[in-house]
């Protein structure tokens, strides 16, 4: 699964980027090209059941994200019209994580309402000319040969065109499992989950009316200043630490930042414990065991008969997992189980 970080030029994505993967790119610099790293996901669970277990090592669940170069926004939709590249590199990420400059300094007075909106029209028209493509194809189609090949397709069509000539996402409209598959074949822009970083400078707070807006077109909103972020990332833990109560917070912002990204791709996190190895594993919401299994191994999914299970917060009361079994708090669930959030699984299997 992939996030990639989006918006108009110096708005702290690459800043953000390094704080999240430790990449290390020089920031303030631009580019043409894109880059990925893996990031981890913190899970204050995981830093749990390390100390409950002891073990050898810790692994956390991962994404990949990817620093898509910034557009020019400052002419308006126009100017960012000229630069596409940015919205082929978006196409092909999982969600999007539109970076917002709430900062003023030498970029400039900030525009974040202006930025949201610019972004917000880029995808839009990208996505209608998708749509208008479609139906003019359609439309010669049913000329040519009395009919189309998928009657759902033509009226679903128009139901995106009516929607986008609206200003409105596509991530808006309610689509059945049929609408869903033909739509899934675009890639449309506007029906990507879409995350907004409003990024605000050290003593100031995320403009309440632009998280308003972005909260209404169906975005998940995050308020940090990704130059504390990567002050912050680049410290020892103990003086990291020191920071964090100096500013009165539990962890980085930018953790919420991730698990917000996390929970927008539908992602949740199950864990495997043991001495050798605690380990949170992403997988889809919805997931049944056996899809879950192969997460961890392909045989473990070909092979599943069944997941001993515990939820976390079950596991952590009865502090150890012998005595999670002595309240009768660790299930045998079958194929049919849909794996929960939190959920500690061993995993029963033969090949
Ligand atoms: N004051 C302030 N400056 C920041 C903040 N975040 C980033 N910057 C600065 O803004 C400049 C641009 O940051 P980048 O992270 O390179 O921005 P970008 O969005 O990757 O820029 P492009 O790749 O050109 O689109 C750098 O000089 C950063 O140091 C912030 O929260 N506050
Ligand atoms: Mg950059």
């Amino acid at each position: 699964m992939q996030i990639g970080l989006i918006g108009v030029k110096f708005t702290g994505k690459t800043t953000l980027f390094n704080s999240i993967t430790g990449a290390g790119l020089p920031t303030g610099q631009g580019g043409v090209e894109p880059h990925r790293a893996i990031g981890k996901v913190p899970d204050p669970r995981l830093d749990r059941l390390t100390a409950m277990f002891n073990p050898r090592r810790t692994v956390p669940a991962q994404v990949e994200w990817v620093d898509i170069p910034g557009f020019e926004g400052g002419a308006g939709a126009d100017g960012a019209r000229e630069a596409t590249r940015f919205l082929e590199h978006g196409r092909r990420v999982d969600a999007l994580a539109q970076v917002i400059r709430c900062f003023g300094g030498g970029y400039g007075p900030a525009d974040p309402a202006g930025e949201l909106a610019t972004l917000a029209l880029e995808l839009t028209l990208a996505d209608l000319q998708i749509v208008e493509n479609r139906l003019e194809k359609l439309t010669k189609e049913k000329q040519r040969m009395g009919k189309v090949a998928n009657p759902l397709e033509p009226p679903l069509m128009e139901r995106f065109r009516a929607q986008l000539e609206a200003e409105r996402p596509l991530r808006d409209l309610a689509l059945n499992p049929d609408e869903k598959k033909i739509a899934a074949g675009y890639s449309f822009l506007t029906q990507k989950p879409l995350i907004v970083v409003l990024n605000h400078g050290e003593d100031q707070e995320p403009p309440a009316d632009v998280a308003e807006t972005a909260r209404a077109a169906g975005a998940e909103v995050v308020g940090l200043c990704a130059s504390i972020e990567a002050e912050l990332a680049e410290l020892a833990p103990a003086d990291a630490a020191e920071f964090l109560a100096d500013l009165g917070i539990a962890e980085p912002a930018v953790n919420r930042m991730i698990r917000a990204s996390y929970h927008a791709l539908d992602l949740q996190s199950f864990f495997t414990v043991g001495p050798d190895e605690c380990r949170a594993w992403a997988v889809r919401r919805g997931a049944l065991a056996p899809e879950a299994a192969g997460v961890i191994h392909s045989d473990l999914q070909r092979g599943f008969i069944r997941a001993e299970t515990t939820a976390y917060d079950d596991l952590v009361a009865a502090g150890s997992l012998a005595a999670a079994k002595a309240a009768n708090k660790v299930r045998l669930e079958g194929k049919g189980y849909a794996v929960q959030d939190g959920d500690v699984l061993e995993i029963r299997f033969s090949v």
